[in-house]
């Protein structure tokens, strides 16, 4: 029987719930105790044969029995989880009381997309699927609240994840910062579903990933603008997105409408027209330092955890 067929009223307010979580992950980690809660913790995993390694960090009173939300954060070039952690401070419970996150590290320091890139992209979607099933056998994860954010060359490789339907279908949303798209426009790109939730923050005046797109330290890349038309169509959403501009005139937000019962405010995208190559913070962080730059106008870290609580990945 059709509950809401019978109790139109209360329909309108069961609205925003009107999306049925997934329930098939593998849930064997739950009840498994660790001696690391609240601590970062940097293990050895295998995949394709290499040993790779990632770090994790549990939510300080993590409770072995309670399905958690995961989010995996990727690193720029030249880097390594440990270091996109301290500049995002993502594990802080500020951001992330109630949620694991987890850092999977490149090879050599960098994400498959980029001619710099030693890997593959088959090789690193593997990489994710093989610490997805390693997490939900090792920690207590809702499988419907998966989501992945990260920083240049690890921001454009979460475009790969998202164009990918059986790695990237894992995911119920993305929020990539300053990222480098090299892979596109993805001709064979195939998405897991509509609307795949992006979250996007740019710096107008970035000078290692041009606003405007052309030559990048490790291809063309395409202009923020044509990517955000990219994922537009591939989410079904309305032409003009809604903007919204604040301080001055430097910060815009755009808004955009799609495709689905997740379908509102799916596409979101900010621009800080003199913010460089940086993670978008309020509070001086490692990446502002490195650019020469002070802190901005919004926080990523928090605008993040804020989208993906909005979305789960559908039944
Ligand atoms: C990764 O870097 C190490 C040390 O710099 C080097 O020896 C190795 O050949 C590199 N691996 C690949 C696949 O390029
Ligand atoms: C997604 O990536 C995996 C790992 O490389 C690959 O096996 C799979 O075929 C890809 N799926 C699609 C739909 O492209
Ligand atoms: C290196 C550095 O200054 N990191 C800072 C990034 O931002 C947070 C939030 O204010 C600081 O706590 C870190 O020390």
């Amino acid at each position: 029987m059709n509950l809401r067929a019978f109790l139109p009223a209360l329909s309108l307010s069961l609205a925003v719930f009107a999306v049925e979580p997934y329930q098939g992950g593998d849930t064997s980690g739950c009840g498994k105790i660790h001696p690391f809660n609240g601590l970062t913790h940097y293990h050895t995993l295998e995949s394709l044969g290499e040993e790779r390694t990632y770090s994790i960090h549990l939510p300080y009173n993590y409770d072995a029995k309670a399905q958690y939300p995961l989010v995996l954060g990727f690193h720029g070039s030249s880097s390594v989880g440990l270091f996109f952690e301290v500049d995002t401070l993502l594990s802080m419970p500020a951001f992330s009381a109630d949620k694991i996150l987890l850092y999977p590290d490149g090879i050599n320091g960098s994400w498959a997309g980029p001619s710099y890139a030693v890997s593959t992209i088959e090789q690193d979607l593997q990489w994710i699927h093989d610490i997805l099933e390693h997490a939900r056998s090792e920690y207590c994860i809702d499988s419907a609240r998966v989501y992945a954010t990260g920083m240049s060359n690890g921001g454009g490789f979460l475009d790969s994840l998202a164009c990918n339907a059986t790695v990237g279908g894992e995911f119920a949303a993305f929020a990539p910062a300053a990222g480098s798209y090299y892979t596109e426009p993805d001709e064979a790109c195939q998405p897991a579903r509509k609307p795949m939730p992006i979250l996007e923050f740019h710096g107008g005046s970035d000078k290692s990933v041009h606003y405007e797109g052309g030559q990048g330290e490790g291809g063309i890349e395409p202009s923020i603008s044509d990517w955000l038309g990219l994922w537009a169509k591939r989410n079904e959403c309305d032409g003009d997105p809604k903007q919204e501009d604040s301080e001055g005139g430097k910060v815009h937000h755009l808004t955009f409408s799609c495709f689905g019962d997740q379908g509102e405010a799916a596409l979101q995208h900010w621009k800080v027209d003199d913010m460089g190559h940086v993670w978008p913070s309020t509070e001086l962080n490692f990446s502002q330092i490195a650019a020469g730059e002070g802190p901005t106008y919004i926080s990523a870290s928090k605008l993040a955890m804020e989208f993906f609580d909005r979305f789960v990945r559908p039944a």
